[in-house]
């Protein structure tokens, strides 16, 4: 459909006045909000989180698209009947205790978004209390914790020891990251998934979702 093209074109310009009339006139052809958000809004915002991750495009062209998602998103709410789309899973997201850093952790978060996962946002300085608290409470696919300061990085260890101490670490997916956070770290400290940036983080949390949630053979 030639309209849902002009959606991808306007969403990757991240321009919010072509998405949302792009995405309007889908309505008013008839296009299912399903079919609009699935195909016109999500695979795309996949793609720029791909081209993201391969340093095809940065920072500004995500946040712009992410942006645009968000209006057209805004556009939609009215039209959803509930269930018609499958959340992608849920998430609960923050920043670690004694750390304010959140530009980045704002980025997963609209990147998880823009994927189709539902987030909850605990914010920054989250205490390892609070992440064991709001994990028992939303029952989340994924725990995703954030950290900027090589001082708070020990942090993610406490929360990780604490789901298990909790007994909540089986069928919970946890993912950090964070600019002195790596690969080896993530292993060292027990965590399932590592992500360098917002479009990876989105990627790999939805390919990772999607195996757990496979059929075993
Ligand atoms: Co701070 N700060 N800061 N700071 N700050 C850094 C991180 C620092 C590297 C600067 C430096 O010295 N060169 C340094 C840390 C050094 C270290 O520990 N090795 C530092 C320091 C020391 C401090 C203070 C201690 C300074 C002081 O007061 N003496 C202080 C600490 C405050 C605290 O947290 N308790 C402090 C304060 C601040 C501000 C409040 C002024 C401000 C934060 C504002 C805010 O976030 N609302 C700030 C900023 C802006 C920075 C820099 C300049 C930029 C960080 C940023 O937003 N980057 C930073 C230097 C730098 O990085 N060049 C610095 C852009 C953002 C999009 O990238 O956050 O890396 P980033 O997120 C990326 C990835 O890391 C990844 O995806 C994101 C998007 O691609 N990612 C994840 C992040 N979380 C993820 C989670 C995931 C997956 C991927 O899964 C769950």
């Amino acid at each position: 459909m030639k309209i849902l093209n002009e959606i991808a074109r306007a969403l990757e310009a991240g321009d919010v006045e072509k998405t949302r009339n792009a995405v309007q006139t889908s309505l008013d052809q008839g296009i299912s909000t399903k079919t609009i958000i699935e195909t016109g809004l999500i695979d795309n915002m996949s793609k720029i989180g791909i081209k993201f991750k391969n340093n095809e495009i940065f920072i500004p062209e995500v946040l712009v698209s992410t942006r645009a998602m968000h209006a057209a998103m805004d556009l939609l709410k009215p039209y959803l009947v509930s269930n018609e789309i499958g959340s992608a899973g849920k998430v609960v997201l923050g920043t670690v205790s004694g750390d304010l850093h959140d530009i980045g952790k704002n980025l997963v978060k609209m990147m998880l978004e823009g994927v189709g996962f539902e987030v909850i946002d605990l914010g920054v300085n989250v205490s390892v209390e609070q992440f064991v608290q709001a994990v028992k409470s939303n029952k989340p696919d994924i725990l995703a914790i954030s950290a900027l300061l090589t001082t708070t990085m020990p942090e993610m260890s406490k929360i990780i020891d604490a789901t298990s101490e909790a007994e909540l670490r089986n069928n919970l997916i946890i993912m950090v990251g964070g600019a002195p956070v790596n690969q080896k770290f993530a292993e060292d400290i027990g965590a399932d998934l590592y992500a360098r940036d917002a479009g990876e983080a989105a990627v790999v949390a939805k390919e990772k979702v999607n195996q757990n949630s496979s059929p075993k053979h």
